[in-house]
């Protein structure tokens, strides 16, 4: 008999439901499940390839050692015993900071890894913590800190009920959207033209979301903080800041105004590509609207003054009135309340305590920057890493400058990954700890529905019976943590996050969260009434949370702090600089690819191969490119190969080359085929360029030269 499951997909940030049909352990077929209140239908077709990761005869199913150039299949018993031998004789020969970690992106997907992880990375006792925050997000989280008092009270823009929305630096139309987790954005930036209001796209490509779009401006790569300054000078010169009723919570007016005021348009026109005109209409546009936003991603977050656009792209919507209001950039209150803390992930965030001993990059959170991996692996002396986790992440394919990080991972002492794929950072492991299937494990949404635009919730049960020897994520963070502590206050905690598991951390959440009725109520939200409701309970559109949910000290916001602040005399510094005529690589995300994995999923990836150099006709005439033939491209780090497609969707003097892609290295395991292995981008980003206030990979807008090859 067949039979239905309701889930949640886990593979982007829009966490469609979805139906999936299945007869014993086959899955017929999968669908978009219409009675979810978030993405009512809403699909792509990652999500259709589950199955195909299901099935892949390539994952991993048992942990594996390397032996030579080989893998030999070993027990959980050895292979947990081995990775804790390995940490051990590292941290004992060299100290506990000889061992790194590097945490990937699939694990904010992954509620059993991140709620479980932390106390393995814990018992590390490690200052070398990395993850794909430092290549992603970071900048909206220092942002939100610093002006919040809280790295995750990140505002979404209420799309729904918006009438003005300027993207800038962010594809949703490819993506499906990224820190705004709105299923189907398609549907619902048409609603918002149909209400009468207006999208904006401002990008250096005229992107899937630009062609949508009521406009589109090109601006010149790494130029964002300029046009955003230019802005909140305008608003000032126009008389249009309007704070209405966050004025009492503001503190901060008057050091902008002051602070900015030499980024006028005409200042920055010249640099940024974009008219003196067209950046005070853009500014008349947001100023005069009823409820919008400006919202920018990761062409603004990772680049040079990733920092400074998150910060300004706030201080606008803050100075127009759209913060914290309908229409506007609004917060989520999310059923699991991971800003006031669930079983101990949320933090408000730290910044600066350590620097790292190489470069000297701040850390964040406990962590440092990824640009600073490899260095801090090949540089000789004491605090040297020589010891490395992975788990859910490629940071070989995945982070600046991956050629030195190949390099740096071949001479480590000990490495382990926690991955089910024999990749091309994997490859470097001694020991491989493959977790279970995505679809043999339950799931609870804990990041993206507090950045949703909507709030909802849903838990999905595992589909099918995972092997009797298999182990969930959660599973070998606590197997290692156990093997790595020792006391009988650390034994009776892991015993009881054994016994309770993810499920019932995510029951208590619930129970004591904003829509429970507490503990042993049995009116409220909790898991069973979550498991009553499969394809998801509505908790209405998003609400004003201010001031209840404002984390600094004094209760305030504080739009201008100190640390930003001090960062402008850099930007003034961009100003004088002017512009060089030499060409700038961005990077470019495909609805059918998914970060550095799933290219060997062929049903995903079919059509023409997608790893391909965008170049203007103008460069392709100057440089003598023809389409579809190679070209080579090289930067300060490294050089490579890509076929040429020439297009006017790229701004003149802008070549465009996604990431992820690169899989002819040897050993790697997956079989994907010839024609979508394509190259990796990150063997021409540079890790040395960064946006120094955080150390965030400025792997946008990197200078390169490019010759037929
Ligand atoms: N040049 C350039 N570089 C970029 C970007 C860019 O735009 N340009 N984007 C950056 C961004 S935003 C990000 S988030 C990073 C992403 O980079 P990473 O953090 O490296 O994440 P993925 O590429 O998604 O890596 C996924 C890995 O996790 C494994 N995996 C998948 N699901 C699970 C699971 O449930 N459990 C475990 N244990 N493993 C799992 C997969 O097998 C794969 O090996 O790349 C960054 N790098
Ligand atoms: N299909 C698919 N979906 C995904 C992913 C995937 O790999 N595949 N990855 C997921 C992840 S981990 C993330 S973080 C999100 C990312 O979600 P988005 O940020 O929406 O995705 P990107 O395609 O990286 O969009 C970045 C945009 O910035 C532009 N850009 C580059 N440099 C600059 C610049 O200097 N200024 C401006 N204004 N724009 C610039 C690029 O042209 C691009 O259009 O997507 C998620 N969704
Ligand atoms: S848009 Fe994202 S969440 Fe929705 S089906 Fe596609 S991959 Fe899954
Ligand atoms: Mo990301």
């Amino acid at each position: 008999m067949p039979q239905l499951h309701h889930r949640a997909c886990h593979l982007c940030e829009a966490i469609c439901g979805i139906v999936i049909e299945t007869e014993e352990d086959r899955i017929l077929s999968i669908r978009g499940d219409k009675e979810d209140p978030l993405s009512q239908g809403h699909i792509c077709p990652k999500a259709v390839a589950l199955q195909d990761l299901h099935a892949d005869p390539d994952r991993l199913r048992k942990p594996v050692k390397r032996v030579g150039e080989g893998w030999e299949e070993i027990s959980w018993e050895e292979a947990l015993a081995l990775t804790a031998a390995g940490i051990k004789r590292v941290q004992d020969a060299n100290g506990n900071n000889a061992v790194a970690v590097f945490q990937g992106n699939p694990t904010v997907h992954n509620h059993g890894l991140i709620l479980y992880a932390q106390y393995f990375v814990r018992a590390l006792h490690t200052k070398m913590r990395f993850s794909s925050t430092s290549v992603d997000q970071l900048p909206h989280q220092l942002v939100a800190m610093q002006v919040f008092g809280h790295q995750l009270m990140m505002p979404v823009p209420d799309v729904d009920r918006s009438r003005f929305l300027l993207i800038i630096g962010g594809n949703p139309a490819a993506s499906m959207g990224s820190l705004m987790t709105a299923p189907g954005i398609r549907r619902r930036l048409a609603a918002i033209q149909e209400r009468g209001g207006s999208v904006i796209v401002v990008d250096p490509r005229r992107t899937e979301t630009a062609d949508l779009a009521d406009a589109h401006l090109f601006i010149r790569p790494g130029t964002d903080a300029l046009l955003l300054a230019a802005m909140v000078t305008t608003l000032f010169e126009t008389d249009a800041v309007v704070t209405d009723r966050l004025s009492p919570l503001l503190s901060g007016v008057e050091a902008i105004r002051e602070g900015l005021a030499s980024f006028t348009p005409e200042a920055v026109a010249p640099i940024t590509g974009i008219s003196a005109a067209q950046i005070r209409d853009l500014t008349r546009q947001l100023a005069a609207v009823d409820g919008g936003s400006v919202y920018g991603r990761m062409g603004v977050s990772t680049q040079p003054f990733g920092g400074l656009c998150q910060w300004l792209i706030t201080v606008l919507n803050v100075l127009t009135g759209n913060l914290d209001r309908p229409g506007g950039a609004m917060f989520a209150t999310p059923a699991v309340d991971v800003v006031k803390g669930v079983g101990g992930i949320s933090r408000p965030g730290r910044y600066g305590r350590w620097r790292s001993r190489v470069r000297g990059l701040p850390e964040f959170d406990g962590e440092l920057p990824a640009a600073v991996l490899a260095e801090e692996i090949l540089t000789e002396g004491e605090g040297q890493i020589r010891a490395l986790v992975t788990s859910a992440s490629n940071p070989v394919l995945s982070v600046p400058n991956g050629t030195q990080l190949d390099t740096a991972l071949a001479g480590l002492d000990f490495m382990v990954s926690v991955d089910f794929y024999i990749n091309e950072t994997t490859r470097h492991a001694h020991v491989i700890l493959p977790p279970t299937s995505p679809l043999e494990r339950d799931h609870y949404d804990l990041v993206f529905n507090l950045l949703a635009v909507r709030n909802t919730a849903k838990y999905s049960p595992a589909l099918f019976q995972p092997a009797p020897d298999a182990k969930h994520d959660w599973q070998i963070m606590l197997e290692l943590e156990k093997r790595l502590t020792r006391g009988v206050k650390s034994r009776a905690m892991q015993t009881a996050r054994q016994w309770v598991k993810p499920a019932g951390i995510i029951d208590y959440a619930l129970r004591t969260g904003p829509y429970g009725g507490g503990i042993k109520a049995l009116s409220g939200l909790s898991l069973a009434t979550l498991k009553a409701n499969p394809s998801g309970v509505d908790l209405g559109p998003l609400k004003p949370v201010f001031p209840e949910r404002l984390f600094t000290k004094d209760g305030r916001i504080h739009l201008a702090p100190e640390l930003l602040l001090a960062d402008l005399p850099r930007l003034s510094a961009r100003l004088v600089e002017g512009v060089d005529d030499g060409l700038l690589l961005i990077g470019r995300r495909h609805l059918r690819s998914n970060n550095s994995w799933m290219h060997n999923a062929e049903r995903l990836v079919r059509g023409k191969p997608r790893c391909t150099l965008l170049v203007h006709p103008q460069d392709a005439e100057r440089i003598g490119l023809v389409s579809g033939e190679l070209a080579r491209v090289r930067s300060r780090v490294g050089e490579l190969l890509a076929p040429v497609v020439i297009s006017d969707e790229v701004m003149p003097g802008v070549v465009s080359l996604p990431h992820g892609w690169g899989h002819g290295r040897a050993g790697v395991r997956m079989s994907v085929a010839s024609a979508h292995a394509g190259v990796s981008a990150n063997d021409l980003t540079d890790e040395l360029r960064v946006d120094p206030l955080c150390g965030t990979a400025a792997v946008n807008g990197v200078p390169v030269e490019v010759a037929p090859a």
